[in-house]
This record gives C-alpha cells, sequence and structure tokens, in this order.
C-alpha cells in the first residue's frame, strides 16, 4: 500500500504502517529527510533533540522555513530547527514486541519503547534476530515449571530466553546442526542469570535418567563460588568467561556437557578495589567451615585475613555465605568431588589467605628484607606441606646458578610483595583450572555420546570505566572478536548469501570493526605484539610500552597516543582510555622460579602437580627463570588471542542465537530506566543496524529441494512438475503468499518473517486430516 504523499508510506494520522520499499535505491537518509517532510506538513507527533542529547515528544504545530514549532508533552511550545526533529511512531504501535514493527527505527522511539515494555515488567523484546533483555532486578514469575511446559507447548508467543532456547533445540534436532546461545551485555546487565535460564530450560527438556542435568546446574553454581566477586557493579560479578557445551543424544536427551573458561582475573586474589570483594569462596569458606574444618585449617574470620580485609567490603546484603558454603559443599558431593580432594580444595584456599598475611621486615639502607617469622608463615608452610624455612627462603631470596655455584640474592620490599602475590595468583587460577578439569571428567557422563550440542556463551561485556588497565584491554579485544562474528552472521553473510543467489537486495550500510581487530592483532605492528615485543626486554617499562605503541601506531586511525603511560583505542562502541601501568607485568605474568622449586617441593600433591604442570609447559623457554618474557615466549594477550580464535572457529560451526543483555540502571534497583544508560548500551552492541537489516531482509531460507519436500504434497494431485523450483513456486501460489512476501533464489527460497508459519499450520491441517492425529508434535516435527 502506498501512500500518495510519499513514497515510503502509507499513513494517516491515526495508523502508519509499512514504510520501506526494499527495491528503492534511496538511501536511509533521504529517505528520513523526507519523511521529516511529510510529518511536518501533516502535523504529526514528533521526537525533538533536546541540547543535552535527549529527547521529547511532541505534536508539530507550524513550520517556516528550516524550523518548526512543536507543542511538546509538558505543554511548552519550542522552536526546534528541522534537522533536530525525528519522526515518532504513531500510539498504536506503542510497545510492541519487536522493534522491527516499529514504523520508525530512530533512538528515542527504541528507547521509548523499551521503555514502554520496561514498565509493565515486559523485558523481553525482539530486534529482528536478537533477543534484548532488559535485567529487572527483581524476580518475576516467569521462569516456573509451568512457562517452562507453556513455552515448549507453544501456549505463548511473547519473547522469552525460554522461546529462544526452544527454538535453538528445536533447529538442532531438525538440522542436525549445534547451535550456539551467544549472550553479550555490559557488567550486571544479566549474562550470567540468562544462561542459568537457558540452562534450566534445556535440563527440562533433555533431562534425562543419568541425572546429568543437576549435575551442569551444580557445575555452575561451584564456578560461581571460585571465579565470580562482588564489584562495584554487581554483588554476582563473573571475573572470567565461559562456555557450557551441552550435547544432546539422538533422542534428545542430555548425554553430556564440557565448560571452557577464559582468562580468570587473577589479580583478585590479592588485591581489591574500594567495596569490592574478592572470590566468594574465601569468604563462604570463614563463614560456613564447620568447627573441624577450621581447627584442620587453623582458620580464622574474613577481617583477620589481609587479601580480603585491605577492601572496606566483606559481606553482601542479603547474602548468607554461610548458608551458600553448605550449597557449595552438596555441589561439591553432586559432581563427585570425594572428600579428600574437597579437604585439598580448602586447605590450599586456607594456605593462599595465610600467605597473604606474610609480611616482611626492610633489613637494610636498600630496601632488602627478611620474612617475619610469625603465625602466617608457619601455617601458610603447614598447609602448602613444606617447611616454613624454606618458604621464607622463596620469599625473600632469589637463587641463580652460576657455572657450579649457586649464587643467591636477597629480594627488595617490593620484589618480595611481588613474588607473595605471583605465588598467591599462581595457586588460585591453577585450582581453578584443575577445578575446571574435574567438573568436565565428572560431566563426561557418557563419553560415547556423539549428538549434536548446544553451547552457551557467558563471557564478560564490554568495559570503558575511568581507569581501564589489562584486564579492560582484553575484554574489550574479546568483545572486538565476537562483534564481528556477530557481524558477519548478521550482515555478511546474510548480504552475501542473496547477492550470490541472484536475489534483489539493497544494501545496507554497517560499520565492520575490523580496523579495530587489525590493530590488535597485526603482526609485528599490532598492539599485541607490541605487547610481547616489549615484555621480553628485560629493561623495557610501561612508560617505553606506551612510547613505542605511539611510535608505531599513531597513523591507525583506531589509535591515539595521550599524556604519558596512556593511550587510547577507538572501538566499535566507544573510545576508551588505556593506562599501560601494569601491562608489561600482568602479560609476563611470570612466577619466580624460586617460588615453582618450593611448590614442587610441597608435599600437597595437588601443589606439585601445579608446579610440574607449569614447568612442562615452560619447559621450551627459559621463561620463569628471568623477569622478562622470552621472545620465543607469548605473553598473556596473545595467549588470550589464541583462544579467542579457537573459541570463534567452534562458534562458527555453529547456528548462533543472540541475547543482548541491558542493564537499565547502574543501582541495580528495579523500575528504573536509565534513559542514558540504555542508549549508550544500544549503541554499543549494533541492536539498531541489526533490526534494520532483519526489516528488510527475509528471515527464513529454504533450499528449493527442501521447500518442495516439505511442502510439494500440499499441491492438488494433477500437478506433474518433479523441479524443485517449479514445485516450491506452485505451492506459494496456490497458497497466495503475496509477491511481496517471497523473492525466489537460484538456489533458494527467501520469506519474509511470519510467511513459514502460515504455512506450517496449512501442512499440519493437512496432516490432520489425512492422519486424523489431534495434535502434530513440534510443529516442524517430520
Ligand atoms: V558480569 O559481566 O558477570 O559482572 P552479568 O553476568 O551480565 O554481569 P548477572 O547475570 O550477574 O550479570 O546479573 C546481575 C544481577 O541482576 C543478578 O545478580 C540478579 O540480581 C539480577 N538479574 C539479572 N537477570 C535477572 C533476571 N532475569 N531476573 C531477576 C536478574 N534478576
Ligand atoms: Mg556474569
Amino acid at each position: 500500500k502506498m501512500n500518495v504523499d510519499s513514497p515510503y508510506m502509507a499513513a494517516s494520522e491515526e495508523n502508519i504502517t509499512l514504510l520501506i520499499n526494499t527495491a528503492s535505491s534511496g538511501t536511509i537518509g533521504e529517505l528520513e529527510d523526507d519523511t521529516i517532510s511529510y510529518f511536518i506538513k501533516k502535523k504529526l507527533r514528533v521526537w525533538c533533540t533536546q541540547p543535552r542529547g535527549q529527547w521529547e515528544l511532541g505534536t508539530i504545530l507550524s513550520s517556516s522555513g528550516e524550523e518548526a514549532s512543536v507543542l511538546l508533552s509538558n505543554g511548552k511550545v519550542m522552536k526546534v530547527a528541522r534537522s533536530e526533529l525525528l519522526p515518532a511512531n504513531p500510539d498504536i504501535l506503542e510497545g510492541v514486541d519487536d522493534l522491527i514493527k516499529l514504523s520508525y527505527l530512530n533512538e528515542p522511539s527504541v528507547l521509548h519503547n523499551l521503555k514502554f515494555r520496561y514498565s509493565k515488567e515486559m523485558i523481553y523484546s525482539k530486534a529482528g534476530a536478537i533477543l534484548i533483555a532488559l535485567n529487572p532486578f527483581k524476580d518475576l514469575q516467569i521462569y516456573e515449571n509451568d512457562y517452562v511446559s507453556g513455552y515448549r507447548q507453544k501456549f505463548s508467543d511473547s519473547h522469552h530466553v525460554y522461546t529462544l532456547t526452544d527454538a535453538a533445540y528445536n533447529d538442532m534436532i531438525r538440522d542436525e546442526l549445534n547451535q550456539s546461545i551467544i549472550i553479550s551485555g555490559e557488567s550486571g546487565s544479566g549474562k550470567t542469570e540468562t544462561a542459568k535460564i537457558v540452562i534450566q530450560y534445556l535440563a527440562a527438556l533433555g533431562g534425562g535418567s543419568c541425572g546429568i542435568e543437576n549435575e551442569i546446574l551444580q557445575t555452575n553454581c561451584i564456578l560461581e563460588a571460585f571465579g565470580n566477586a562482588k564489584t562495584s557493579r554487581n554483588e554476582n560479578s563473573s571475573r572470567f568467561g565461559k562456555l557450557i557445551e551441552i550435547y544432546f543424544s539422538s533422542m534428545g536427551k542430555i548425554c553430556r556437557a564440557k565448560v571452557q573458561t577464559f582468562l580468570l582475573e587473577k589479580s583478585r586474589v590479592v588485591q581489591l578495589g574500594s567495596s569490592e570483594r574478592s572470590y566468594h569462596i574465601f569468604y563462604q569458606l570463614c563463614a560456613g567451615a564447620s568447627s573441624g574444618l577450621k581447627e584442620r585449617l587453623n582458620l580464622r574470620s574474613v577481617s583477620d585475613y589481609k587479601y580480603l580485609n585491605q577492601s572496606d567490603c566483606m559481606t553482601i546484603c542479603n547474602v548468607d555465605d554461610a548458608k551458600k558454603f553448605q550449597h557449595l559443599m552438596k555441589a561439591l558431593d553432586t559432581v563427585r568431588i570425594c572428600e579428600e580432594d574437597q579437604e585439598l580444595i580448602f586447605k590450599i584456599l586456607a594456605a593462599i589467605l595465610w600467605l597473604g598475611n606474610i609480611s616482611f621486615q626492610v633489613i637494610d639502607s636498600e630496601n632488602h628484607i627478611e620474612v617475619v617469622d610469625d603465625e602466617a608463615v608457619t601455617s601458610a608452610a603447614l598447609l602448602m606441606g613444606c617447611n616454613s624455612r624454606e618458604l621464607m627462603a622463596a620469599l625473600s631470596t632469589h637463587k641463580t646458578q652460576s657455572g657450579d655455584a649457586t649464587v643467591v640474592k636477597r629480594l627488595t620490599l617490593q620484589q618480595a610483595i611481588d613474588a607473595r602475590d605471583a605465588t598467591a595468583k599462581f595457586i588460585y587460577s591453577s585450582l581453578f583450572e584443575w577445578l575446571v578439569e574435574q567438573l568436565n571428567n565428572s560431566l563426561e557422563v557418557d563419553k560415547k555420546c556423539t549428538g549434536k550440542s548446544i553451547s552457551i556463551l557467558d563471557i564478560y561485556g564490554f568495559e570503558s570505566l575511568k581507569k581501564n588497565n589489562f584486564e579492560q584491554f582484553c575484554k574489550n579485544y574479546a568483545n572486538e572478536r565476537l562483534q564481528q562474528h556477530f557481524i558477519r552472521h548478521l550482515f555478511k553473510l546474510e548480504q552475501e548469501d542473496y547477492e550470490s543467489d541472484g536475489i534483489d537486495w539493497t544494501k545496507i550500510d554497517f560499520e565492520d570493526n575490523q580496523e579495530c581487530l587489525d590493530l590488535f592483532e597485526k603482526k609485528p605492528l599490532g598492539l599485541l605484539s607490541l605487547l610481547d615485543q616489549e615484555s621480553s626486554l628485560p629493561k623495557a617499562s610501561d612508560l617505553t610500552f606506551a612510547n613505542k605503541l605511539k611510535q608505531h601506531l599513531d597513523a591507525n586511525p583506531c589509535f591515539k597516543g595521550e599524556r604519558g603511560r596512556a593511550f587510547s583505542v577507538r572501538h566499535y562502541t566507544v573510545e576508551v582510555l588505556y593506562d599501560t601501568n601494569g601491562f608489561l607485568e600482568k602479560n609476563r605474568d611470570t612466577l619466580p622460579s624460586d617460588s615453582l622449586q618450593l611448590l614442587s617441593s610441597c608435599n600437597c600433591g595437588l601443589l606439585q602437580f601445579f608446579s610440574k604442570r607449569s614447568s612442562e609447559s615452560q619447559s621450551q623457554s627459559n621463561f620463569l627463570r628471568t623477569v622478562a618474557l622470552d621472545s620465543q615466549k607469548q605473553g598473556v594477550g596473545t595467549n588470550f588471542k589464541g583462544q579467542l580464535f579457537k573459541l570463534i572457529h567452534q562458534l562458527e560451526s555453529t547456528k548462533p542465537h543472540f541475547v543482548h543483555c541491558i542493564r537499565p540502571n547502574n543501582k541495580q534497583l528495579p523500575g528504573i530506566y536509565d534513559e542514558d544508560l540504555v542508549l549508550q548500551q544500544l549503541r554499543c552492541c549494533g541492536v539498531l543496524e541489526a533490526a534494520r537489516i532483519s526489516r528488510v531482509g527475509y528471515p527464513t531460507r529454504m533450499t528449493h529441494q527442501e521447500f518442495s519436500r516439505r511442502y510439494g504434497f500440499l499441491l492438488s494431485e494433477d500437478y506433474v512438475s518433479q523441479d524443485p523450483l517449479s514445485i516450491s513456486v506452485s505451492v506459494l501460489q496456490q497458497f497466495h503468499i503475496p509477491l511481496e512476501m517471497y523473492q525466489v533464489g537460484y538456489t533458494k527460497l527467501y520469506l519474509r518473517a511470519q510467511q513459514i508459519g502460515a504455512l506450517e499450520d496449512k501442512r499440519k491441517q493437512v496432516f490432520q486430516g489425512i492422519l486424523g492425529i489431534q495434535k502434530c508434535y513440534g510443529g516442524y516435527q517430520d
């Protein structure tokens, strides 16, 4: 339906429906310009840009030249430049469940729509292929068992994580293809909760007799205890990325699972920001250990340990750490970690806490130290299974070999503190890795099961803080990589697919982030390579690193050298300012050879194992014996890059389903919708572009063979053609699918949203008629 006044829409003041003609060659810019003329002429509702960048809704009263008088909703009349106006959607579209249904997909309209839905506790919406989830910051009664069965049986078609998970499950069964559910969003936006909801639904769907679904849920509980912590943004913030793969048998039942983790934030073990805590497990252990266990570990309260009491925050409101500890013990039992190993884990945790209490005394003018021989040393040594003299020596001296002689050098205060903290970090991260392995052993219930899988990715979101350092650098790089995966999937692949199949496709501009990825990844002059090069130079410092970046990268449009040790990166989201302070040390991540030797001599089997494995993986280089990174050796950043490449490669062989979580306010409170904050997140994730492409695109694609096989039998009996393409076209014609609702490619049929549903209904009806069955299971099952 076209309107005579505007080529782009069929409009009346009450009801505006369609606007885009896909075959039009007009650009989006031209289109909006014409639309505004139309709005001014018809005196419709518009969004007016306010000086602070926000928008207010108003109605055009009159116009002259480039200005219009607008009646705002607060009764005031304002003169607004034409360029500051954006079309508003008609009332009838208030709160639509999919942003692609909005006639005008501009920022204020999207913001307003989500706000409207949030105020009605409708936290899920779609933006074409993406599910948007707004964190409600309160328990909504929408996840109970009756909801699970309701969504499974499709009694409800409202958007929900359950709908998306159900689709992934059905796609996996139908197409025999691995699926992935990629959950992104900023810290505190609800990624981890969403991942749990996905798993809960899959557990309900694919639960079998072996109880593995419960083990998966308990695995989550254990990972959270060891890998989550209270931060200023989120009381249960994941400080690692995770991918959980859940495998299903041919009967659609869960048969095994696997967890992969990425880049645990080690520094948290030894250093905390204000109002932040270390990993939950430390507080749970101190609060919940039985008196017997406390005695065996010589365990004190949280406030007695420096690693924990350096922050002003030791408890979390409404969280009972002791009770959580009881849950954890049960979870460890469920995943069959034996009591002996549990005791070992707790022993190692207590040893880390006592290590943190070890202090040093300066003994000369050159700041050399000796270890204060107190309860901290004896307790740590006892728990680690070593001699306290040896522990003191490892933390206060550095031994090197010179010919046959051993040269012993005393450490300075800073070196000793670094050695102690490096040891604590190494032990904790090794423990975390080992634990993940144990969990995986337990989740491999049916090793032989080679069925298909659904992978759930819950990875740290993009971060732009006041002060950004190595951790943000790695996280933001990971987000760039994932963003490219997202762009590839939604934009590049779709477009290429349409074009190569010869269908009419109006090109849509989208931003690719390859330039920014190159800034990180190029060899030898990318951020990660330069970081490794600098890490291999013994005399290098964070400042020389910053200077090197400025020297080599200043011409790159995504890079900006800043004053002193700082630099900025223009990410796909926003520009982020990084401080190189600590970059080299964190990238090298060295454990002094003296500490490593000490660990190998401990009579605690786990510590011996950690040190042995570490020496083996480093044995090709002399990495641990020098302060600088061996030139052959990869630093933490490059290693992480390798992990990410593997992850992306793995995801590329799956059909992705995207969830984007949004944090509506910084207060972690229900009912508050901070427009600026939401907008900034929407801009960061490309939701608007994605919605735009889904609207003009054809979300359903089937080869002519697939289509004719599935629907060909619906044709009347006298239809004779055997050619799949002709059969497909005849089916569409027979069921009066409007011409603008599909396109016929060389190999595939492209259908607009909802068309396949109509055909499926027809198919089901015919089946029911033929077979007399009341219910056709699942709709898409053959
Ligand atoms: V981080 O990057 O790991 O710091 P996440 O994982 O994005 O972050 P998380 O899932 O931990 O955020 O959610 C933060 C908090 O929001 C939770 O602890 C809940 O209190 C709250 N939340 C999130 N999603 C929901 C939900 N669907 N229903 C109720 C929720 N509360
Ligand atoms: Mg999380």
